[in-house]
């Protein structure tokens, strides 16, 4: 089929308005959050419904064309944009946004894939119950997308990543046919798990088209404090101490170096520093409770003032109302934003053991610093998971693009090898997608992607669902 008679195949199903061929209508889809790729499609299709969603699978699948998955375009690794040069369209779920029902006798919510996290967020709370998954892009980032990474954020400490929270999915698979996994059972063994299989599989196993979410009951009453300490392993020693003083009410438990700071003060107005001074590092935490906010917050402050006693703080201070609690989460939540105004940097999405990780972030630090010049490493985020992001930015004052286009790929294999020894992984929350599938192919155990190659074919044999993202070919030349 010529790409004439496939794009008329698809105005049948879609009808004009659901198809867009031009530059112009195309151009804000088709590069990545991080503007590291702009891909090539023949077209954006924005399907209503499951049965257009199947029919257009099955158009493609005849047509011998690749079809790429695009909930909010915010991933991190250009999962969601066609790679350069494809045969591809880019099939938009924005349009099925539906929040199909909620079940507060069952703590569930059944979303389509387009929902945005913060919709959920705000439809569980209309019946007293929370969404409990959330990272900075929540006003963009959908349902499918965050399924589809198997994202994660900043509660992941407590209530795990998004394959821990979903129940069950509904999903087209490559050949058209569909799915209807949208229990919402909290035990089924039937053998081999495709929800689970679907989670983090980036859209090369299927369109997911729906999906059923774990809620927990709404805890109303949340203390959030900044803290200013001098070390990653002393911030590491504060999480176990308040998590001895007020047990699993620890949420979240981010890392904030000087550096991240000064860059949101720097690019986001309204921002303002929570301490009166300067702290090599800083921690964000929030604690939530159902019970007795007063008696939290006690808590909190007996926890902090025996780190204090302990010397494993220098200074803290607890958010004396809501809009100021938002304001210390919202520092934490733009970083990435902010980062990306100062300019490009190696990003990396490293995981290590947990305890392991404040002596790797000391150590991959100097290592990289030293071995490439005038680089500065900001790494920040989730030290509760053993997750930072481990970002080199580029040296000040030269071309920072040209800098990322020639070095970055040996910075990346560097720091990717420092977390590789220390049996870590290099993409704990954000994915494989293009930019690090040939990392991947290159430190990944054979069995392991032998294994993702078998699934892949085994699911999609005619490879139409997001190729060039997360399965590495087994030849890598081949590999974009
Ligand atoms: P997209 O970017 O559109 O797509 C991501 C991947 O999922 C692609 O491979 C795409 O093909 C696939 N996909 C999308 N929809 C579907 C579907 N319906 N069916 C099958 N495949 C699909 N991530 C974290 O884990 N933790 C964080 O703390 C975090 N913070 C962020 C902060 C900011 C400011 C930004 C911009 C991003 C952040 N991210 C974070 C990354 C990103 O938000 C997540 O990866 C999110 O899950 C992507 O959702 P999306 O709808 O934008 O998906
Ligand atoms: C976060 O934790 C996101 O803020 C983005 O995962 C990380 O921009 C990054 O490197
Ligand atoms: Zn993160």
């Amino acid at each position: 089929m010529d790409d004439r008679a496939f794009l008329d195949g698809l105005t049948d199903i879609l009808g004009p308005k659901g198809v867009a061929t031009q530059a112009d209508d195309l151009a804000p889809w088709l590069t990545d959050w991080r503007e590291r790729v702009t891909g090539d499609a023949l077209a954006l299709v924005s399907p209503k419904n499951v049965g257009q969603v199947q029919d257009i699978v099955r158009l493609a699948s005849d047509a011998g064309v690749a079809i790429v998955p695009q909930g909010g375009n915010t991933g991190m690794v250009a999962g969601g944009v066609p790679c350069p040069g494809d045969r591809a369209i880019l099939l938009s779920l924005r349009k099925m946004n539906a929040i199909r029902s909620i079940d507060p006798a069952d703590n569930s919510l059944t979303a389509e894939a387009g929902a945005i996290l913060s919709h959920v967020h705000a439809a569980a709370e209309e019946h007293g119950r929370r969404f409990p998954l959330s990272l900075g892009a929540k006003d963009s980032a959908t349902i499918g997308g965050l399924i589809a990474t198997n994202a994660g954020g900043t509660q992941v400490l407590r209530f795990g990543s998004m394959r821990n929270l979903t129940l069950g999915v509904e999903a087209v698979l490559p050949d058209g046919s569909l799915f209807e996994g949208l229990s919402t059972l909290r035990k089924d063994n039937r053998g081999y798990d495709l929800r689970q299989l679907l989670a983090g599989s980036e859209g090369t196993l299927g369109i997911i088209t729906a999906a059923s979410l774990k809620l927990i009951p709404a805890a109303p009453h949340r203390t959030v404090a900044w803290i200013g300490l001098g070390s990653a392993s002393d911030a590491l020693a504060l999480l176990r101490l308040l998590e001895s003083e007020v047990g699993d009410a620890v949420e979240s438990f981010e890392l904030v170096p000087q550096a991240a700071l000064e860059l949101v003060l720097k690019h986001i107005p309204g921002t303002r520093a929570p301490l009166a001074g300067e702290h090599r590092w800083n921690v964000l935490t929030e604690l939530r409770s159902a019970a007795d906010g007063d008696e939290l917050r006690a808590q909190c402050e007996a926890g902090l003032a025996a780190a204090l006693d302990q010397g494993l703080i220098a200074d803290a201070v607890i958010a004396e109302s809501e809009a100021q609690a938002e304001a210390f989460c919202k520092i934490r939540e733009v970083i990435s934003e902010a980062e990306r105004a100062d300019g490009r940097a190696a990003k990396h999405d490293v995981s290590v053991p947990v305890s392991a990780m404040p002596r790797f972030i000391e150590d991959a630090t100097q290592a990289v610093e030293d071995r490439f010049a005038g680089t500065r490493v900001v790494a920040f985020g989730h030290l509760g998971d053993g997750n930072v992001h481990f970002n080199v930015r580029a040296p000040a004052g030269g071309n920072d693009a040209a800098w990322l286009a020639e070095t970055g790929p040996e910075v990346s294999s560097f720091v990717h090898d420092l977390t590789h020894e220390v049996g870590g992984s290099l993409s704990a929350e954000h994915g494989i997608g293009q930019l690090k599938l040939s990392e991947f192919a290159r430190v990944a155990d054979p069995t392991r992607l032998s294994a993702l190659r078998a699934i892949k074919q085994a699911l999609d044999p005619l490879g139409i669902m997001n190729p060039g993202k997360l399965v590495p070919l087994a030849n890598p030349g081949d590999n974009p």
